[in-house]
């Protein structure tokens, strides 16, 4: 029997931060699994090196439902992101062994294919409404079917979402930026730029708006309402998530389709939200909600109660949740979209081989495993670079959520 031999917890910053874990075996195969948590990648770094790898050292790496059940009762202190990411980047990189010895892409091993592709939706923004609609055309242009639509709100510096540059990038050094926020602005603001995309492109494109939990659940409801008519993809986040009940509020007043999920890290944390149908897309993802083993349990609930996938893929996620992501969402009977952002330059020659992107399509590589290489030297040119990611206060100051 092989044995887990090795773990090395690697941090780089190609672009931005990223912290992966690469598991070798006794007999010389290697894993990749993501450990990042943006603005807090230390803490799962740590948490790896030294709480988790010398638990793994000489286990069996084809266990992998039983390793994920030894970390996550083993630690007794459950769920959360730290412990939730790092039981991910363990899980993620054993589906990439198991891929590798059994010479066989990991979506083959979790059943195959189901479909022929994985639609992705982008990301397209703009400082002012016409150079949203540009960005849009943009990416018409190069051929996303589905596009996520965010303008600054005038006169505020903390709109969610306006890209800086060619990646959106949201962290600083030191200390957080400190934005600006006002509800009743953004939602005097938002259903009309948003009727202006309809207006430009029509019903043709799917069309998508992350709130990013910036509303209590009435205003989420009332903004809901309010876009009806425009007929949107989703609405993303439109109130924080710790309270699932709130939920129930905004699903009484509007047919406009809820997501949520990209903060919440366990099935549990989406239980009610699925079981009472209280959201159309679950949106926790690979590296922060307990590796492809977890993920796949809620992905099965959703599928009992009519909830489809539309997982998280901001740049903040390494390419190897991109690759873990497109082997779930190829094989899962109830897949509704996957995000993408793609990564910098930087980022892709760090990580090798991602999965091919072709007219709004995700195609995973039918390499074994998932199909990404990791650089080490490349990787040795990018050293860490400590950032925050924002906060927002309200206009007499107060804080407000990001
Ligand atoms: O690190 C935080 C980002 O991943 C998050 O702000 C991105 O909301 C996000 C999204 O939908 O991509
Ligand atoms: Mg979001």
């Amino acid at each position: 029997m092989a044995t887990i031999d090795r773990v090395e917890v690697l941090v780089t910053s190609p672009g931005r931060n990223f912290v992966t874990l690469r598991i070798t075996t006794s007999d010389g195969v290697t894993g990749l699994g993501d450990a990042t948590l943006n603005g807090r990648e230390l803490a799962v770094a740590a948490y790896l090196e030294e709480h988790l790898a010398p638990l793994l050292i000489g286990r069996d790496p084809a266990r992998i439902e039983d390793t994920w059940q030894y970390l996550y009762k083993g630690a007794y202190w459950r769920r959360g992101p730290v412990t939730m990411t790092a039981i991910a980047a363990v899980d993620v990189a054993l589906w990439d062994i198991k891929g590798k010895v059994a010479g066989l892409p990991v979506y083959q091993l979790l059943g195959g294919r189901s479909r022929d592709g994985v639609l992705v939706y982008c990301h397209a923004s703009g400082s002012d409404v016409e150079s949203l609609l540009d960005d849009v055309a943009a990416y018409r242009e190069m051929g996303f079917q589905a596009i996520r639509a965010q303008a600054a709100v005038p006169g505020l510096s903390g709109s969610y979402g306006v890209r800086k540059g060619a990646f959106y990038e949201p962290a600083a050094t030191d200390r957080p930026d400190e934005q600006v926020w006002s509800t009743e602005a953004y939602l005097d603001f938002a259903p009309s730029y948003l009727a202006r995309v309809r207006e430009k492109f029509g019903f043709g494109i799917h069309l998508l708006h992350d709130v990013h939990h910036r509303l209590t659940p009435i205003e989420a409801a009332r903004f809901g309402k309010s876009v009806e008519e425009l007929r949107l993809f989703w609405m993303e986040d439109p109130t924080p998530a710790e309270n699932q009940e709130a939920f129930r509020l905004i699903r009484q007043h509007t047919t406009t389709p809820i997501a949520t999920g990209e903060v919440l890290n366990s099935i549990w944390d989406v239980q009610t939200l699925i079981t009472e149908q209280l959201i159309d897309y679950v949106r926790t993802t690979v590296v922060h909600a307990g590796g492809i083993t977890h993920l796949r349990r809620i992905f099965d609930l959703a599928a009992l109660y009519h909830v489809r996938t539309g997982s998280h893929g901001a740049t903040d996620l390494s390419p190897v949740t991109t690759a873990a992501a497109v082997a779930v969402d190829i094989c899962v009977p109830n897949f509704g979209i996957q995000e993408h952002m793609g990564h910098t330059r930087e980022t892709y020659e760090v990580f090798r081989g991602t999965p091919r992107l072709e007219n709004g399509m995700l195609y995973p590589s039918d390499e074994p495993g998932l199909g990404i290489e990791y650089d080490d030297e490349a990787a040795g040119r990018f050293p860490y670079d400590p950032k925050y990611l924002p906060v927002a206060r309200r206009l007499d100051g107060s804080l407000h959520d990001w």
